[in-house]
């Protein structure tokens, strides 16, 4: 496994004076940042606010200068460790249910990682993504002033989940993943930084609200969901998502039980119990393998019970309960099914 620190410039980019010069440009803009301690690298930088490591960052200077985003497009996007490899899996099997059968679908073979691109690790301008099927899915941790900053009109499917939840299955990843040229992350040093923000796209808090407050101006742009309630009535928050991406399950596809089968299909048993999902490695864009069993763990809710002393998680819910004030959203567990939002 690798994590590359720097912009790897592979052979087209290098015979790209111009492109040259911007990366050259964005590695002096980037050591002036303030900088803080990373979790799978060593340094996290602080860009307007936003800890990105350098890679992710440069990534994102460059999809401002080359990215065309089309109206048709539709974004994945989430903070890390909410639920991604999920809505992956479910808004690819949802949007391409013509193409495939239940016995011999594209995901019994292939990653949901696999199903669309990681557009924040993907090195513009070497990908070319002018050819891929319509609409293009894409997945981004960028939160939402970032990615509004490099696309117009499209629509974004927005996933969260619990904090405490977020900071334990991050911790599990950045442990298997992290460089290891660097001493392991203890479970106190990820607390203390998770509640300082200082995360990868942290903090968190301020994504959450930055895709929350921005789905209140365009409900039809941006779905809202919620691992919890995904967990609890998947069946209800499917037929949301895709009459959202503009392909509603017809009575017929009702009457033939597809909204449970695919809900089937990319259930966290179902996907982690297949082959294609236990071995081999992932490629995010062109950051870092990751083995993919590593993207499956419990998949449950509320694990955090089994990491968080008292006293952490009563800061943690201190922190949420401070920043989400006012703002309609509630997070976690402790809310009933039904009242995301409260107008
Ligand atoms: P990413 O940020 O690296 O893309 P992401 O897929 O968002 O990761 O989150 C991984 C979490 O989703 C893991 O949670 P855990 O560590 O608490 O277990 C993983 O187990 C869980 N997960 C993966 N697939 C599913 C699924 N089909 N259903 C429910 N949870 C899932």
């Amino acid at each position: 496994m690798s994590t590359p620190q720097s912009l790897p410039i592979t052979m087209e980019s290098k015979n790209d004076t111009r492109i040259n010069k911007i990366c050259q440009d964005h590695t002096h803009l980037i050591e002036t940042l303030p900088k803080g301690n990373g979790w799978m690298v060593e340094h996290l930088y602080n860009y307007n606010g936003v800890w990105l490591n350098s890679y992710i960052l440069k990534n994102f200077l460059l999809l401002n200068e080359y990215f065309k985003s089309q109206p048709s497009d539709i974004f994945l996007a989430s903070f890390m460790k909410s639920g991604t490899t999920w809505l992956k899996a479910l808004m690819f099997s949802t949007l391409n249910r013509d193409q495939y059968t239940f016995s011999n679908h594209h995901l019994l073979k292939n990653s949901p990682q696999s199903t669309f691109p990681y557009l924040d690790s993907e090195c513009y301008p070497v990908t070319d993504f002018t050819n891929v099927r319509q609409p293009r899915l894409f997945h981004t941790h960028y939160p939402h002033r970032l990615l509004e900053s490099f696309t117009v009109s499209c629509k974004i499917v927005y996933v969260c989940r619990d904090p405490k939840d977020v900071l334990i299955s991050l911790w599990h990843f950045a442990c298997k993943i992290r460089s290891k040229d660097l001493n392991p992350i203890t479970l106190d040093e990820a607390f203390e930084l998770f509640s300082q923000g200082v995360t990868d796209y942290g903090p968190f808090w301020d994504h959450v609200l930055s895709y929350w407050r921005a789905s209140f101006g365009s409900p039809d742009m941006i779905l809202f969901l919620k691992y919890e309630e995904l967990k609890k009535q998947p069946v209800m928050e499917l037929r949301k998502l895709a009459a959202f991406m503009g392909k509603p399950f017809t009575v017929d596809e009702e009457e033939k039980g597809v909204v449970q089968k695919i809900v089937d299909l990319c259930s966290f048993d179902n996907l982690s119990g297949l082959e294609v999902n236990k071995s081999g490695v992932d490629i995010l864009g062109k950051l870092v393998e990751v083995e993919k069993k590593d993207f499956f763990r419990k998949g449950e809710i509320g694990d955090w019970k089994n990491y968080l002393d008292e006293k952490m998680a009563e800061c943690i819910d201190r922190i949420t309960e401070e920043k989400l004030r006012d703002s309609g959203l509630i997070l976690g567990e402790f809310e009933s099914i039904g009242t995301s939002r409260v107008d």
